[in-house]
């Protein structure tokens, strides 16, 4: 269903914005469109992704002679060598990489840094189920011509400047924030552009989904629990049950709640005493998009965007979604209800 007054292109749209913006350099709108050229390339080695791998069966060599990478790998490379020659950005951090990725000194610096989990959904990738690229952007916080740091990636969440992801499903979805609403574009191949398919989304304040990995409930805390199984109760007001969606692709799972509502949870448990989702370049972006979009992302203490990031790669439990669901969540979590 098409959610739009108007037809317009993404290109177009970010150009637009930017006339809002008195004195703006172009830099943003540039960057944009260098890393939604990125994810056009991604998209197009999703969907030959059987094709390379029935290629590549003898020793992951292919007819060409080349390795056959990891799809999450190919993702990878695509964003850096995107990205890194274009004079935006001053430094990157991805989930593939154990460093930061420093932009090579023959290109120039540009002031903004990137992080991103090139392909979120690595259980889905070789089974044909939607999987997604994630990203936020933050402005560079060192100054000079050396390599940047790590306080430049180490930035609460709230300081980003723009958030999104791309969704590589039944169609290729680009969703994104600056900061002033979310809008969603999808990919039309016949004429090679992204167009405005959902303005201004805004997640409703209490769904009837809960999407949350049952499989860890023997190492749930008790009152995550209760909770749960508070969501399959019937009640007298028709609200619950709640119904059950679970696609193991956290950035599937978002857009879902992000359209319909309702809660997605990967909590912490006793295995894992900061949950799984990578807070830098999984939980903050998503959790800018729902907040610009009503919601609400908590850690199940505190919000998710004011955290303060130790390392690159660290993990915090997240709990977003629609305002009531996430606000019932809370109390069920700090034993209140
Ligand atoms: P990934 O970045 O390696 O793909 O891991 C993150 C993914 C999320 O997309 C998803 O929400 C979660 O891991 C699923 O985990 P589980 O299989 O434990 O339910
Ligand atoms: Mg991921």
């Amino acid at each position: 269903m098409i959610k739009v007054s108007r037809f317009i292109t993404l290109d177009n749209f970010i150009t637009k914005q930017e006339n809002f913006h008195p004195g703006a350099s172009g830099e943003f709108t540039s960057f944009m469109h260098d890393l939604t050229f990125a994810v056009r390339l991604i998209a197009r080695e999703v969907r030959r992704a059987g094709i390379n791998d029935i290629i590549g069966l003898t020793d992951e060599i292919n007819v060409h002679g080349e390795q056959v990478k990891k799809l999450d790998m190919i993702a990878n490379e695509i964003i850096i060598k995107s990205m890194n020659h274009t004079g935006k950005l001053a430094v990157m951090a991805s989930e593939e990489n154990e460093e930061l990725i420093q932009i090579p000194s023959k290109y120039p610096k540009g002031k903004y840094v990137l992080v991103f989990d090139p392909l979120d959904g690595s259980s889905n990738i070789d089974v044909n189920v939607t999987i997604g690229t994630i990203f936020g952007l933050y402005k560079r916080v060192s100054t000079g011509e050396a390599d940047c740091n790590a306080d430049d990636v180490l930035q609460p969440g709230y300081k980003q400047i723009a958030a999104g992801y791309a969704l590589y499903g039944s169609s290729t979805v680009f969703v994104y924030t600056t900061g002033n609403g979310v809008n969603a574009f999808t990919y039309d191949p016949t004429v090679g552009e992204f167009i405005l398919s959902y303005e201004g989304i805004t997640i409703p304040d209490r769904g009837k989904y809960y999407s949350t990995n049952e499989g860890n409930t023997y190492k749930w805390s008790p009152e995550f629990k209760k909770y749960i199984n508070y969501l399959k109760e019937k009640s007298y007001d028709g609200f619950r049950p709640y119904s059950a969606r679970y696609i193991g692709s956290g950035v599937a799972d978002i857009h879902r709640t992000l359209l319909y509502g309702g809660i997605f949870a990967y909590p912490a448990d006793i295995n894992n005493p900061k949950g799984k989702l990578r807070l830098v370049y999984e939980c903050n972006p998503l959790a800018m998009l729902v907040e610009q979009a009503g919601g609400l992302a908590t850690n199940g203490k505190d919000r998710i965007l004011d955290l303060q990031p130790e390392n690159i790669h660290e993990r915090s439990p997240l709990f977003l979604g629609s305002k009531y669901d996430v606000e019932e969540c809370m109390a069920f979590l700090n034993g209140t209800k």
